[in-house]
C-alpha cells in the first residue's frame, strides 16, 4: 500500500519516557534509555512509537506542562539524544510520533512569564486573561479537569487567567494570530528534525468562547464522581468552531512532509461529532484518538454499543483505538489478567489504527500504590475519590531483578516498581515460546501483515444472531471476508454455539486464522463452538 498511508491500520506503541528505561541511573527514564530498548519495541511488530512529552518542563503534570517547546528536558537528555533516538528508530523500521501539548503551556514558559507582567506587554494577550467580577469572583463558572475552578487570580496583573488543567498550566489564547503561528513554527521545528508525526494533546481545547459564557450544568445522573469537568457541559471553554480552520493550517504544514501523520486526542463530553469534523475531507487530522475503549471491561454488550455508535461516523473518519494509556487503569486489570491476550486480540480485530501502551505486551496489571507513593497531582487532589494515574505509570520491568532492571539497584525509581510485575519482566517472557509476550508478538505481526485487518471495511455483527456474550465484527474488501469473533463470557464450560449460515449465508471455503496461543474454536459442520476466552 501507499507508503504515505502507512498510518491507516498501523499500531503505535506508546512510550511514557519517565517510566520506560533509565540509562543514567537517576531513577527517571530518559531518551538514551529509550534508544537502548527500541529493539524490544521493534520485536513486537508495531509500526511506530508515540513518545509522551520529553520537553523542558517543571513536571507539575509530568511533561504535559511545557516550558520550552523546542527543548529536551535535561532530565531526559539532550536534543542530540533525541536525534540519536530518531535515527535508531528509523534504522529499526519504526516511525516516531511525538506528543505536542499546544493548548496550554507551563506557567514557567517565557511566554507566560512575559504575559503576566502587565496588560500591555507584547505577549499580554497570548493567554486568556479576564477581570474579576465586581464581587472579586472568577469571570464565569468554568471548571478545571483536575479539580477546582478553571481560573486563577494573578496578583501582579490583578486579573484571572484560564487553565483547563492545573493552575500551572495556563491556556494559550488561540484567537491571537501570533499564538497560532508560534505553535505552527514549533511543529515545523520537530518535522525538520525528522519526526513522522504528532499526537496532539487535547486537540479540541485550543479555542475558548471569547464571550466567556457560563457552561450549562450537567443533569445530575450524568455527573461522574471524581471527574470535575463532568459537572457541566464543556460547551464554551473548549471546542469552538475556529479550531477547524486551525487544524487545516496544521494539515497544510504536515502535507509538506510526505508520510507525516497526526492523531488528535479529543477529550470532553461527546466525542463522535468532533471526531467526524476533525478528520473530515483529508484536510484536517489524519486520525482521531478515541477514549471509548479506555477502561473497557471487555463485556460483549459494551463493546457492541461502542462499535454501533461508531457506525455513525463516515468513511472519512479514521479512529485510533486504545485500551490503555498513561491516564487510565491498565487493560490487564480492567479486562482481568487472564484475559490480557484476549483484550489485545479484540483490539487487533478493529478497523482503525491502534495504540499499545508500554507494558501491555507483558500483560502488566495496574500497580497498587500507597498514598505516600502518589505523584500525580490529579490523583492527590482528588484522593480517595479517584484512583489517579500513577498505577499505570510505574516503571517498565525489563528483568526480574531489583527495580526490574529499569534503574540500578540502590537507586529509588520515581515511582516504585510493582512487585507483582517482576515475574512478567521481558527477560522472563522472552525465551518462552508460549509466554504472553511471544503471543503478542505473533498477534501484532499477524495484524500488521494482514491487509483485511489493517485496512478492510468493517461490519458489526448483529447481536440478535450471536450468543449474548460473543462479540464479533466482519472485516471485508471486495473479495474476501474475515469473521472475528470473541467469546467474552467468564463461566468455565460456558459453550456458545454459533450458526455460521446465519452470520454469513452461503459462505464457503472456510479457513481459520490460527491465533497465537488460543485454542481454535471447534467447527462442527456449519456450527462453531466457542469457549470463554476464545
Ligand atoms: O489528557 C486529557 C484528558 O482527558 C484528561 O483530562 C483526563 O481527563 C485526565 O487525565 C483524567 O483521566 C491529556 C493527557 O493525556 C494527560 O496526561 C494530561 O494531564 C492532560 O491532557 C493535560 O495536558
Ligand atoms: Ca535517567
Amino acid at each position: 500500500h501507499d507508503r504515505h498511508d502507512w498510518w491507516r491500520g498501523a499500531t503505535l506503541y506508546q512510550i511514557y519516557p519517565r517510566s520506560f528505561m533509565d540509562a543514567n541511573g537517576d531513577g527517571i527514564g530518559d531518551l538514551a534509555g529509550i534508544s537502548e530498548k527500541l529493539d524490544h519495541v521493534a520485536s513486537l511488530g508495531v509500526d511506530a512509537i508515540w513518545l509522551s512529552p520529553f520537553f523542558t518542563s517543571p513536571m507539575d503534570d509530568f511533561g504535559y506542562d511545557v516550558a520550552d517547546y523546542r527543548g529536551v528536558d535535561p532530565m531526559f537528555g539532550s536534543l542530540d539524544d533525541f536525534r540519536a533516538l530518531v535515527e535508531r528508530a528509523h534504522d529499526l523500521g519504526l516511525r516516531v510520533i511525538i506528543d505536542q501539548v499546544l493548548s496550554h503551556s507551563s506557567d514557567r514558559h517565557a511566554w507566560f512569564q512575559e504575559s503576566r507582567q502587565d496588560r500591555t506587554n507584547a505577549k499580554a494577550d497570548w493567554y486568556v486573561w479576564a477581570d474579576p467580577r465586581p464581587d472579586g469572583n472568577p469571570p464565569n463558572n468554568w471548571m478545571a479537569a483536575f479539580g477546582g475552578r478553571a481560573w486563577t487570580f494573578d496578583a501582579r496583573r490583578r486579573q484571572y487567567y484560564l487553565h483547563n488543567f492545573l493552575p500551572s498550566q495556563p491556556d494559550l489564547n488561540f484567537h491571537h494570530p501570533e499564538v497560532q503561528q508560534a505553535q505552527l513554527d514549533n511543529l515545523r521545528f520537530w518535522l525538520e528534525l525528522g519526526v513522522d508525526g504528532f499526537r496532539f494533546d487535547v486537540v479540541n481545547y485550543y479555542f475558548h468562547d471569547p464571550a466567556l459564557t457560563d457552561n450549562p450544568p450537567m443533569p445530575r445522573e450524568r455527573v461522574q464522581p471524581g471527574n470535575p469537568q463532568s459537572y457541566q457541559f464543556q460547551r464554551h471553554n473548549i471546542e469552538q468552531p475556529e479550531n477547524l480552520a486551525y487544524l487545516e493550517r496544521i494539515r497544510a504544514l504536515l502535507d509538506e512532509y510526505p508520510g507525516a501523520t497526526t492523531v488528535g486526542e479529543i477529550a470532553g463530553n461527546d466525542q463522535l461529532p468532533t471526531m467526524a469534523a476533525y478528520t473530515a475531507g483529508e484536510s484536517r487530522l489524519h486520525m482521531a484518538y478515541t477514549f471509548d475503549l479506555l477502561g473497557s471491561t471487555g463485556d460483549a454488550a459494551e463493546l457492541h454499543d461502542v462499535l454501533a455508535r461508531f457506525r455513525e461516523l463516515g468513511e472519512d473518519t479514521w479512529p485510533c483505538w486504545a485500551l490503555s494509556n498513561h491516564d487510565v487503569e491498565r487493560s490487564a486489570t480492567s479486562w482481568g489478567e487472564e484475559r490480557a491476550l484476549l483484550a489485545l486480540t479484540v483490539l487487533c480485530s478493529l478497523r482503525g489504527s491502534l495504540c499499545l501502551y508500554q507494558g501491555e505486551e507483558l500483560g502488566l496489571p495496574e500497580a497498587e500504590l500507597a498514598y505516600g507513593d502518589l505523584q500525580d497531582p490529579f490523583g492527590i487532589n482528588l484522593w480517595p475519590e479517584v484512583k489517579g494515574r500513577d498505577g499505570c505509570r510505574t516503571p517498565m520491568v525489563w528483568e526480574d531483578a531489583p527495580n526490574g532492571g529499569f534503574c540500578p539497584e540502590g537507586t529509588a525509581p520515581w515511582l516504585p516498581v510493582f512487585e507483582r510485575h517482576l515475574p512478567l519482566a521481558v527477560t522472563r517472557q522472552d525465551p518462552m515460546a508460549d509466554s504472553l509476550l511471544a503471543r503478542v508478538r505473533r498477534l501484532l505481526t499477524l495484524r500488521g501483515g494482514n491487509a483485511l485487518l489493517r485496512q478492510g471495511e468493517q461490519t458489526l455483527i448483529d447481536r440478535a444472531i450471536l450468543p449474548h456474550r460473543v462479540f464479533g465484527v466482519l472485516r471485508h474488501d471486495g473479495e474476501r471476508r474475515l469473521l472475528c469473533l470473541a467469546h467474552l463470557g467468564h463461566a468455565t464450560g460456558d459453550r456458545a454455539e454459533i450458526c455460521l449460515d446465519a452470520l454469513m449465508p452461503g459462505a464457503d471455503g472456510w479457513s481459520s486464522l490460527a491465533l497465537p496461543g488460543m485454542a481454535t474454536p471447534l467447527l462442527e459442520g456449519r456450527q462453531l463452538v466457542m469457549e470463554p476466552g476464545q
